[in-house]
């Protein structure tokens, strides 16, 4: 894919904020500080587009940006930060299902585990959910690079252990060396691919 452009659209903090217009869109996401900005910004090669943060846990937003005129990225919030108040947990569940099940044009979630960490129960859940509901997912293991390649191959085998996921559903990435990006980008072609194609 070629990004011509990428623009930030808007922040949304409730549900009449949402983008509009019949866009396809890919959501991107995962716990909180798992790398859901950094891939992205990675994605379109741009820094700082999507902001990245040391201090997980800020953005309780969902954020859409709009690429080549055509398509958006959509970031949600992160999960499963332990020093939010119970209230905001919750409301973090509603925001994200409530994306989730009403968008229409959802053609891929990208779900970003850690791949220095097994998978914790909410990635167990989010997986869970997406799978339930028939969302056509990605699972991507982040921050790749700070791991060997023997401790990175371990880490695969056991992210697919604890979701369920496919030998070929699991991409490592990282977004400081490139590595798992033509892929990346290619599975989001097909998505797209598949939501233009009639029916
Ligand atoms: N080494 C390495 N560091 C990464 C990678 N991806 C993200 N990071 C670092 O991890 C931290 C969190 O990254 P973000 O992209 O802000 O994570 P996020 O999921 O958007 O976080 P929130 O929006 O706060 O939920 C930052 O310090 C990044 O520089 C990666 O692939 N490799
Ligand atoms: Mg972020």
């Amino acid at each position: 894919m070629k990004v011509t452009t990428a623009e930030f659209v808007k922040s949304a903090f409730e549900e009449s904020q949402w983008a509009r217009g019949d866009l396809p869109e890919v959501a991107f996401l995962g716990r909180s500080n798992v790398g859901k900005s950094s891939l992205m910004n990675s994605l379109l090669g741009v820094r700082g587009l999507a902001r990245t943060s040391r201090t997980p846990g800020r953005t309780q937003a969902i954020n859409f940006f709009l690429i080549n005129k055509s398509f958006r990225f959509v970031d949600l919030p992160g999960y499963g930060y332990a020093r939010v108040s119970k209230q905001v947990r919750e409301s973090w569940g509603e925001i994200v299902t409530a994306y989730l099940a009403k968008r229409a044009r959802l053609v891929l979630s990208i779900h970003l585990v850690d791949s220095r960490h097994d998978p914790t129960q909410s990635d167990l859940q989010l997986s869970e959910w997406l799978a339930s509901n028939d969302k056509p997912r990605l699972v991507v293991a982040t921050k790749a690079d700070k791991l060997s390649r023997n401790g990175l191959q371990k880490s695969l085998r056991r992210a697919r252990e604890v979701l369920g996921a496919g030998a070929d559903e699991i991409v490592a990435y990282s977004s400081v060396t490139g590595m798992g990006r033509e892929r990346v980008w290619r599975e989001i072609e097909e998505a797209l691919a598949v939501s233009q194609s009639p029916l």
